[in-house]
């Protein structure tokens, strides 16, 4: 049958070696009794080529592919190795601008459509913060009507991506001194779309050659990204389905349910799954469920749609990226719903070992043998409908389950307006609480742990290790994207994350303030309010004038994607230091000539002298959480405040904090939070 595993001489992991969660164990362990392939098994049998892995092989035309394992060696064409890594870098940049940005541009077409009234279902959910985010690009506000104002902010939206000269508008957003510093490096981003097709040509056979010159576009194709697509993807999603506030969720893949229909959602554009949500909450569909002989729907999430309803919605998260598959393998699942980036073929294989259905509902996305019901916000409701009658009518055909009873609480939804709420209050909402605590040392810094699960490394584990460690330095953590559920899954996000695991200083922050140790921030085009948080900490005063001022650090300890390595350029562009684990993919040094770039010395010296901020690839959890803490410790030197003294802080409110550990969940969150 389809999806079974072949024999290989390769050696195998058992389960444990493969992930550290104990729902993944589970499922490995079926899929192996079983005799079914994952991405863990593939992983496997699969050696990466070790070649095209660190950046030494060139397929641009075909004169090649060429491969450069010798020293000195050139293509064909004479491109050098280091030429070859900048190009096959930028490309990978471009396709991870355009992945966000292409998802921003199809949330500001919906926004265009319900401002004409022609998007059955949806509504302006958050009209304070359309309001606040038309005013800033002088959209007038008063005395007009929501919808005429996002009609002009959506018109304004969709400019940015053709827009072939000038600024995108959300660049006006950065401190003025790194815009400023953009202008003068001549990489201050034109037009989405602009910089993403000039990526592309400069890097066609027979065009751009220098390797920094190269890695000069990289940023620009970034930071139309950051500052760009993935901005105005997250401000739209926030004004239609509402700006994310801390709400309680739960993960893992204990979240699906015998008697109901499971239907997991999975992809990253709101659009669809919001009105999923919404439909699977409609009395009529509810009843056709019951019909069916289930007890209702029960909805869940997987990869960056899950951090999406989970922030705002409260509807529980299946997993991370590599649980996608083992979602299927508990055989509970009715239908999968795709949308875009991050979806496995392998799913259409793996699922004709059970009665789940893969549904396909993005214009751009197709796989062979799956059932495609495309979606159309125009008519929303009724297509979200039909998939779910689809799922329901699936419900007969269960056979054996087996869904592992692990989950874990959490407390998603943190926005940057939330946190800035939260530390000031109503009335003097601000970022001030934050810099005093970082000033006076109680946080040492800051953390940002984003990015994908990889099968190469063991499932979490890194996440996990280097929050666990980061959190004991008093380091605060802000995630997003598949980390976030990664820590979401070991009950980092609860607030109550366990006194004994937390640093003095942040714990005395996080329980005056009423915020988990680990705050979780959204999907990863989400990465943007992180952004925004940095921003406001540098306009609040006190940790310079800047981004590259700030202690604070980003790390993607087991990155696959595309995106990734476009986010990793942003930040690295914005002033951050940012840690990449796992596949370097410009470690390959085959080239001695001596005049040449390394790239990966580029990244680190040749962006750090520009930009303030470097970009790093490291293997080991324990380097990176040192380097993490070395540039925290020489941010705070550079700033002159208090060097870290872990003994300073702590002790206050211990006593309060251990009786409310001991109370039940709900109650425990009540005592933590009010009600939320
Ligand atoms: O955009 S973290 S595996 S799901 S790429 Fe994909 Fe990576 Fe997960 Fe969301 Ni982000």
């Amino acid at each position: 049958m389809a999806g079974e595993s072949t024999p290989s001489r390769r050696a195998r992991r058992t389960p444990e070696e493969a992930s550290i969660d104990p729902a993944a164990q589970e499922m490995l362990a079926l899929a192996d009794e079983r005799g079914i392939e994952t991405a863990f098994s593939r992983a496997d049998i699969l050696a990466p080529c070790n070649i095209g892995a660190v950046g030494m092989c060139c397929s641009l035309c075909a004169m090649g592919p060429c491969r450069l394992t010798k020293d000195g060696t050139t293509g064909v064409c004479g491109a050098t190795i280091d030429t070859i890594q900048a190009r096959n870098f930028i490309r990978s940049v471009a396709a991870g601008s355009a992945a966000h940005s292409d998802h921003g541009r199809d949330m500001a077409f919906t926004l265009k459509a319900v401002a004409n009234g022609e998007a059955e279902g949806y509504v302006l959910r958050d009209v304070a913060k359309l309001r606040t985010v038309a005013a800033r690009y002088d959209i007038p506000i008063e005395g007009r009507a929501p919808e005429e104002i996002a009609n002009d902010l959506a018109d304004l939206y969709l400019s940015q991506f053709g827009q072939q000269t000038g600024t995108l508008i959300p660049v006006t957003q950065a401190p003025k001194k790194r815009k400023k510093l953009w202008d003068e490096h001549g990489v201050t981003p034109r037009g989405v779309d602009r910089e993403v097709v000039e990526a592309l040509h400069r890097t066609h056979m027979g065009d751009d050659q220098e390797p920094a010159h190269i890695l000069h576009h990289a940023v620009r194709t970034a930071l139309a990204d950051g500052w760009g697509g993935s901005m105005i993807a997250t401000d739209i999603s926030d004004i239609l389905f509402g700006t994310p506030a801390p709400l309680l969720g739960e993960a893992n893949l204990g979240v699906l349910q015998q008697s109901m229909v499971n239907v997991v959602v999975h992809g990253h554009e709101p659009t669809l799954s919001e009105m999923i949500v919404a439909a699977a909450r409609q009395p009529d569909i509810i009843e056709y469920a019951k019909q069916a002989g289930a007890e209702g729907i029960n909805l869940a999430g997987i990869c960056c749609t899950a951090n999406e309803i989970l922030m705002r919605q409260g509807i529980p998260a299946a997993g991370n990226f590599l649980q996608q598959e083992l979602a299927i393998l508990t055989g509970a699942v009715e239908a999968m719903v795709v949308d875009v980036q991050c979806i496995m073929q392998a799913l259409v294989s793996l699922a004709e070992n059970f009665h789940t259905k893969i549904i396909t509902t993005s214009p751009k996305v197709k796989i062979k043998g799956a059932t495609h019901i495309e979606f159309d916000e125009h008519q929303a409701m009724t297509i979200a409908k039909d998939i779910l009658r689809e799922a329901i009518d699936n419900f007969a055909n269960r056979g054996d389950t087996k869904i592992p009873d692990y989950k874990n609480a959490l407390t998603p939804g943190f926005s940057h307006e939330y946190i800035n709420y939260m530390l000031g209050g109503s009335y003097r909402s601000s970022f001030r609480p934050l810099n005093d605590a970082i000033i006076a040392g109680r946080v040492r810094g800051v953390a940002a742990i984003v990015g994908c699960t990889n099968p190469r490394v063991q499932h979490d584990s890194m996440h996990s290790y280097i929050t666990e460690r980061l959190l004991k330095e008093d380091v605060l953590v802000v995630e997003t994207g598949c980390s976030a559920i990664a820590n979401a899954k070991l009950g980092f996000l609860t607030g109550d994350a366990g006194i004994d695991r937390v640093g003095p200083g942040l714990r005395e922050v996080c329980e005056t303030v009423g915020i988990p140790p680990v705050l979780h921030m959204g999907s990863c085009v989400d990465n943007t309010r992180i952004l925004t948080v940095l921003t406001q900490m540098v306009d609040e005063g006190g940790l310079g004038d800047d981004i590259d001022q700030v202690p604070a650090v980003g790390l993607a300890p087991e990155w696959m994607s595309e995106k990734a390595l476009s986010i990793a350029t942003y930040c690295v562009a914005s002033g951050a230091y940012v840690i990449m684990g796992g596949t370097n993919p410009v470690e390959g040094r085959g080239d001695k000539v001596p005049d040449s770039v390394l790239v990966a010395d580029y990244f680190r010296d040749g962006w750090g002298e520009m930009y303030g901020g470097k970009l790093e690839f490291l293997t080991e959890a324990d380097e990176m959480i040192q380097r993490t803490l070395d540039h925290i410790d020489a941010k705070r030197a550079a700033l002159g405040i208090a060097p870290y003294d872990p003994d300073k802080f702590g002790a206050s409110g211990d006593d309060r904090m251990k009786e409310v550990e001991a109370l039940p969940l709900e109650e425990r969150r009540e005592a933590l939070y009010g009600k939320v």
